[in-house]
């Protein structure tokens, strides 16, 4: 069986340097982030097996992705479309508040359909990861999504699923219905309390349980997080580090556990593995940048914060 299997939309970031109103920065960094990719990265980073596929434009910024996902370590399958590569832009109004305009209407990775998704490469995959900011970016996209989802149910693929709702992308009356859809198919769900309580009966790890998934994690930021595995409720607290940009944190403590999992380990390690690698993942600016080595994660990582 391979490693993890994800695909979705990965766009250029530009990001104001430094905090505050955007009118005040005095430079900005050029970069690449998308939910999926960050996933890859991090497993990758951890020395696990990952598989990154996404459509990008002929441009430059389309090239640089390729190039910067590669680099991590990541299989990377990026489909060329004729279409412009989406792009962000961040400032971080307060070290804890990042705000993103988006300028992906009609891009390239929004064009993603089921024919970019090879069944083999479902079937050969360990896990296939998929999130909720995909089925909102077009109707090919979001078919991709659950044709994908359907083949690895099919062939015994473990389906992970974050749920990821982004405002700027559909109403919470349009998302609600195709995220729970979406988490009553998953074997591993990730959400957040305010994204669970959107389509489920509360906002627990009970309460997205009852939609089917055995494996539910609720991450809740600088609270640590609360999960349900196979009927067993488990708790871990946040890490105390300080934040230099939040933005990535959810995708690091992801590819933290979903790594952990790939590698065999007990689901009170993964958690402890996906607290430490979202706090490693706040300290540095950027989406993927502070993704930990394993290696690293050692500093972090240590008995005294198991609970
Ligand atoms: O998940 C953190 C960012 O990478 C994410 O917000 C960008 O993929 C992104 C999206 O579509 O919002």
């Amino acid at each position: 069986m391979g490693g993890l299997l994800t695909f979705g939309e990965t766009m250029g970031l530009v990001a104001a340097d430094g905090i505050g109103p955007l009118g005040h920065a005095k430079s900005f960094s050029f970069g690449i982030g998308g939910a999926e990719s960050n996933v890859a990265i991090g497993v990758a980073r951890l020395g696990g097996e990952a598989t990154w596929l996404g459509r990008v434009g002929p441009d430059a910024t389309g090239a640089l992705i390729a190039s910067r996902v590669a680099a991590s370590g990541v299989r990377t399958l990026a489909v060329t479309d004729e279409s412009f590569t989406g792009l962000m832009v961040r400032h971080r109004r307060s070290g804890e508040f990042a705000q993103v305009d988006y300028h992906r209407s009609g891009s390239a990775g929004s064009r993603l359909s089921p024919a970019d998704i090879p069944a083999h490469e479902v079937t050969n995959a360990a896990i296939l990861h998929v999130t909720g900011i995909t089925p909102a970016l077009s109707e090919s996209a979001r078919a991709a999504v659950f044709q994908s989802v359907e083949t690895a149910r099919a062939a015994g693929v473990t389906v992970s699923v974050d749920v990821n709702y982004r405002a700027k992308l559909w109403s919470r009356f349009d998302a609600a219905p195709v995220l729970r859809d979406l988490v009553s198919r998953a074997d591993v769900v990730f959400a957040s309390p305010e994204e669970a309580a959107l389509f489920a009966s509360g906002d627990t790890p009970e309460a997205l349980a009852e939609l089917g998934p055995a494996e539910v994690i609720v991450k809740d930021g600088g609270r640590g997080c609360v999960a349900l595995i196979e009927g067993k409720r488990f708790q871990q607290p946040a890490l105390p580090v300080t934040v230099v940009d939040p933005v990535g944190a959810g995708d690091a403590f992801v590819a933290g556990y979903l790594a952990d999992r790939l590698a065999g380990a007990s689901p009170e390690d993964r958690l402890v593995t996906a607290i430490a690698t979202g706090a490693f993942a706040v300290t540095v600016p950027g989406d993927c940048e502070g993704a930990p080595t394993r290696d690293e994660l050692a500093f972090l990582k240590g008995d005294d914060v198991r609970r």
